[in-house]
């Protein structure tokens, strides 16, 4: 009651509506990476078709791209697209296949500017050529640059990532050119699409869903896992200095003990 009267008298919003703001003295993960779900559902809310979700999505990520590159995160990967999403509708497929063109199109001139270098992380393999091309293009474009690392992890899953590395190690046994004991922790990492991308600090997953879906299941072991039921589309710059807030918290912590 004394609480409320003070917030009265001095205007300041109680704990709970008080938005969190990333202490930029605190630790800022040094990756951060995003499981962007519940597109469709926000879509289906409004009577949309789903790809009308995806849209508005993809409008998110431009933000929270920024809001990422701002507080100093190093570096940033976006699940956009995974093995398992090959199952959808054709029409929905051939949507997502067209939005890294569409993307970049607006958005690589200004990510050249900012120092922005981006890779994509998954398969090449059943990818249309319109949509690598587009990746390659960035991909190149942005070699040189310096700054935050954006990785798109496109026809990516954790399983797949998993069997590409040990047939690579399976191939260099063979060839004589790996012993068996020489298999450890360090090698099967070097053989995973993430091979030169630390582990993430920090998983945000949006929609309320409450599980991995197979993304970057070995990258994942020691990382700090954040879920909001908020859709993606309705993720706001907000959503994730709260995500960077508690994730500090948690550092301190652990930092304490
Ligand atoms: C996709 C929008 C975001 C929500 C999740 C699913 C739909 C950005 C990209 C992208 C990919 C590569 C790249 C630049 C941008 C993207 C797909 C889907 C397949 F170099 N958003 N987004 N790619 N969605």
């Amino acid at each position: 009651m004394l609480e409320r009267l003070g917030q009265f008298l001095t205007n300041k919003p109680n704990a709970a509506e008080r938005p969190s703001i990333p202490d930029q003295n605190g630790e800022i993960p040094q990756h951060v990476a995003i499981i962007m779900d519940g597109n469709g559902r926000w879509a289906k809310q409004r009577n949309l078709p789903r790809i009308a979700g995806h849209r508005a999505g993809m409008k998110t990520v431009k933000e929270i791209v920024k809001a990422a590159d701002g507080i100093g995160v190093k570096v940033l990967t976006m699940y956009a697209f995974s093995t398992e999403n090959w199952k959808r509708p054709r029409d929905e497929v051939d949507f997502l296949m067209k939005l890294p063109q569409e993307f970049l199109s607006t958005e690589l001139e200004e990510l050249v500017e900012r120092n922005v270098r981006i890779r994509m992380v998954g398969s090449r393999d059943r990818l249309p050529d319109y949509t690598l091309s587009a990746m390659e293009l960035a991909e190149s474009r942005t070699k040189q640059n310096t700054g935050l690392k954006l990785n798109f992890a496109l026809n990516y899953g954790g399983r797949t990532d998993i069997v590409k590395a040990v047939t690579e190690l399976v191939q260099l046994v063979q060839a004589g050119k790996l012993k068996p004991e020489q298999v450890d922790e360090a090698v099967i990492s070097q053989h995973l699409y993430t091979s030169d991308i630390p582990d993430p600090d920090l998983l945000i997953r949006t929609s309320g869903e409450i599980r991995l879906s197979n993304f970057m299941l070995w990258q994942i072991a020691y990382t700090e896992l954040w879920f909001t039921d908020v859709l993606w589309p309705d993720f706001t710059i907000q959503h994730f200095h709260q995500a960077i807030a508690e994730y500090q918290g948690r550092a301190r912590r652990y930092g304490g003990v």
